[in-house]
């Protein structure tokens, strides 16, 4: 089977470069692609409309360069982690996990039994994986839990035992907003540092993995200072509304 290449980074202890797709558009996500990200996250919850079909075409697109494709499901529901991973994900986040049950439902929609629940039927998957996929599957794909409520830190401990789980994945708006702090990016507030530390030391403590979504480039080297090694650093629409802005603004201050 083809190695999942950011979990062979993640073996080495190398920084993993992690790169979004709010848009499923060919030419965006190929470009997006071309760029070099280690993993590339098709975000069905909060993406523009990207439904199955968009998000299987997106990661033929990905999947002609060594950017390792990844989905971020619209919610805990075995139904789109069975659709993304035989179309070809390599790993999936989902979101809102918030106890040990529903993280067991999670990870257990990504594993092959008798670890999962997951059905045998890898359409796409297996041109992409190799015809060994069934049996390499669940120690190559990534399933990774969304923290983003105070009820999922308080309960980390017992999230993290579930068997299968590679890690956390923090969102960390959400996460202010259940804490009654408006929501934000590299939040300001100590509580919500004090919260997102919590979830990286239960990480460490379990032999897992934790990622946080960050504002760009600068909060991502220092979330992989302080131990985050999947950390979303920027997406397209993003690099697209920033470059257009400051284009628009040099033009028009001179
Ligand atoms: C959040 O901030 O809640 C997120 O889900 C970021 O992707
Ligand atoms: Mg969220």
């Amino acid at each position: 089977m083809r190695e999942n290449r950011v979990k062979a980074l993640w073996r080495e202890g190398k920084p993993v470069a992690v790169g979004w797709l709010g848009s499923a558009d060919g030419y965006v996500v190929e470009t997006m692609a071309q760029a070099g990200f280690d993993a590339l996250v098709v975000d069905m919850q909060h993406g523009m409309a990207i439904g199955p079909d968009r998000a299987a075409a997106a990661f033929q697109v990905i999947s002609t360069t060594d950017t390792v494709p990844v989905a971020r499901v619209p919610w805990n529901d075995p139904v789109p982690i069975q659709y993304v991973l035989d179309a070809g994900a390599y790993g999936v986040i989902v979101p809102m996990v918030n106890s040990r049950d529903e993280a067991i439902r999670a990870v257990g929609a990504c594993r092959y039994p008798p670890l999962g629940y997951r059905s045998n039927g890898p359409n796409r998957v297996r041109y992409y994986a190799g015809s060994d996929y069934f049996a390499n599957a669940n120690a190559q794909v990534i399933c990774l839990v969304m923290i983003e409520t105070a009820e999922a830190v308080e309960r980390i401990d017992e999230i993290a035992s579930v068997p299968g789980l590679d890690g956390f994945y923090i969102g960390p708006t959400d996460l202010a907003i259940s804490m009654g702090l408006p929501p934000r990016l590299d939040h300001p507030d100590p509580a919500h540092a004090a919260a997102c530390q919590k979830v990286l030391d239960a990480a460490r403590r379990h032999g897992l993995v934790a990622g946080i979504h960050c504002t760009g480039a600068d909060e991502g080297r220092r979330r992989c200072a302080q131990g985050f090694n999947f950390n979303a650093i920027g997406g397209d629409i993003g690099f697209i509304a920033a470059g257009a802005r400051s284009t628009l603004e040099r033009f028009r201050s001179s």
